[in-house]
C-alpha cells in the first residue's frame, strides 16, 4: 500500500476500534479485542475497505499496524485491539504503575488558559494522555494547533490524590484527570 492508503485505513481502524464498533456491526470483548477476520469481513461489507479477498484485506491491516509510527494497534493471536484512546467502555488490563516524577502533556496554546483553571480532563476518551518526553507531547498538542508542552507533578499527584497511572505497551501515560494545581507550562 502507498502512503496514503495507508494512513486512511489507520484512521478507519481507529474510528471502528476505538470509537464505533457497531457502526459496521461489530462488537469488542471487554478488553478491546476483536478477531481479524470478523473485522476484515465487516470493513468489506460496510464498504469500508476494497473489496478484495479477506487475507488480502487481513494482510493491509496487518501492514497498518506493522507500520503505525505510534503503535497504535496490537495483534495477538488472530486478535487485534487499539492500545489507547477508546471513547467505549474497555478494560485494557494494563496494572497501574508509580508514575515518574515528572510527565509531559502536548496541547494548543488556545486551551491554555481553561487547563490552567480547571485542569486536563477526559474530553471524549477513557483518559488523559500524557507522554514521558516533552518532544512527544509537542507533538501530540501540535495535533490541536500551536502547541504548548505542559509538566505534570505526577508522583506527587499519586500520592496525594490516590490517581492511578497507567502505562500502555507503547509508552503513554494514562490518568482520569489532572487537577490544575499539578500543573505548569514547559519552559524549553
Ligand atoms: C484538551 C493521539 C480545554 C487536551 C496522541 C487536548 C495522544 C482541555 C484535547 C492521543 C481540557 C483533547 C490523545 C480542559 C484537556 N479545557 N481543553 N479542561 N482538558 N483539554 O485528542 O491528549 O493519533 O482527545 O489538552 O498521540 O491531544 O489518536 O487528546 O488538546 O496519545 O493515536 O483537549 O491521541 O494519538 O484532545 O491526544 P484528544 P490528546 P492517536
Amino acid at each position: 500500500m502507498d502512503r496514503d492508503a495507508r494512513v486512511q485505513l489507520s484512521k478507519t481502524l481507529s474510528w471502528v476500534l476505538r470509537h464505533e464498533p457497531e457502526a459496521i456491526g461489530l462488537q469488542l470483548d471487554e478488553a478491546g479485542w476483536v478477531g481479524l477476520e470478523a473485522l476484515a469481513e465487516a470493513l468489506r461489507t460496510a464498504g469500508r475497505v476494497a473489496n478484495s479477498d479477506l487475507s488480502v484485506i487481513e494482510a493491509r491491516i496487518r501492514e497498518v499496524v506493522d507500520t503505525s509510527d505510534k503503535g497504535r494497534f496490537e495483534v495477538v493471536d488472530g486478535r487485534i485491539r487499539a492500545r489507547q484512546g477508546h471513547s467505549v467502555t474497555v478494560d485494557l488490563g494494563h496494572p497501574s504503575t508509580r508514575p515518574p516524577e515528572r510527565l509531559f502533556h502536548g496541547t494548543a496554546r488556545r486551551f491554555l488558559g481553561r487547563i490552567l483553571q480547571a485542569g486536563l480532563d477526559r474530553q471524549g476518551r477513557h483518559h488523559v494522555h500524557l507522554s514521558s518526553d516533552a518532544a512527544t507531547a509537542r507533538e501530540v498538542g501540535r495535533r490541536h494547533g500551536t502547541p504548548v508542552v505542559l509538566v505534570v507533578e505526577a508522583a506527587r499527584l499519586h500520592a496525594e490524590e490516590g490517581l492511578a497511572f497507567y502505562v500502555t505497551d507503547n509508552g503513554v501515560w494514562l490518568v482520569d484527570r489532572v487537577p490544575a494545581e499539578y500543573l505548569a507550562t514547559h519552559e524549553d
